[in-house]
């Protein structure tokens, strides 16, 4: 099975891209592919940190990599927490704050989105795709499934975290931007 190399320290996006991929590729983590680097995410889109991630692993492993760079973006706060969202807050007060910020937004202006970059390199060059997945923020953290934000971001009757792995793949923004660069990788689309 073809190899390719998810270059992440993210558990979380690990597994969620294992459920999509797994069958046709073998998902090595970073780890498994014996990289440890970190590179700086100066970037100022996602798009631009995805690059940043899997290059720095290609350029180690020389096999094909990808990358993912994602955040939570809320309208109401002009898209932050945006490309700040892994840094925004410890991970155990990431809910909170955001919560703490929107206590008195009404339910119309609690619009948000995720979206996700994944960034693909081998031989042959660098792909890019994205996916959003458009919801609300609650006003409690409800779930326990997930990680990062997905306590707090309603998508339906449901938050993400009250979702099982592969009803949030389904609808993630995550899930929709493998889904779309699984089809150009094997595809060619
Ligand atoms: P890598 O850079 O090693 O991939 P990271 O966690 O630092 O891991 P990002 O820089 O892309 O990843 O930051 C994304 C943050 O946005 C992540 O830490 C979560 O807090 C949040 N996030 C991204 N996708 C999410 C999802 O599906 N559900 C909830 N929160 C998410």
């Amino acid at each position: 099975m073809n190899k390719l190399v998810f270059a992440t320290n993210n558990e979380n996006k690990l597994r969620e891209a294992r459920e999509i991929f797994d069958g046709i590729f073998e998902v090595l983590s970073q780890h498994d592919a014996g990289v440890y680097c970190d590179p700086e995410e100066n970037g100022s889109t996602f798009a631009e940190n995805a690059e940043i991630k899997a290059k720095a692993v290609y350029d180690i492993v020389k096999l094909p990599v990808i990358a993912d760079d994602s955040g939570l973006c809320i309208d109401v706060l002009d898209g932050r927490p945006g490309v700040y969202s892994a840094r925004y807050a410890p991970d155990d007060e990431k809910c909170a704050k955001i919560l703490a910020e929107m206590k008195d937004i009404p339910d119309d202006k609690r619009t948000a989105y995720f979206e996700c970059a994944i960034v693909y390199i081998d031989e042959n060059g660098v792909k890019s795709v994205s996916g959003k997945c458009m919801g609300k923020i609650g006003y409690e953290e409800c779930g326990t499934n997930g990680f990062g934000y997905d306590p707090i971001f309603v998508y339906g009757e449901k938050t993400l975290a009250e979702m099982t792995a592969d009803e949030k793949n389904a609808v993630s923004h995550r899930g929709n931007a493998l889904r779309l660069m699984y089809d150009i990788i094997t595809k060619g689309e």
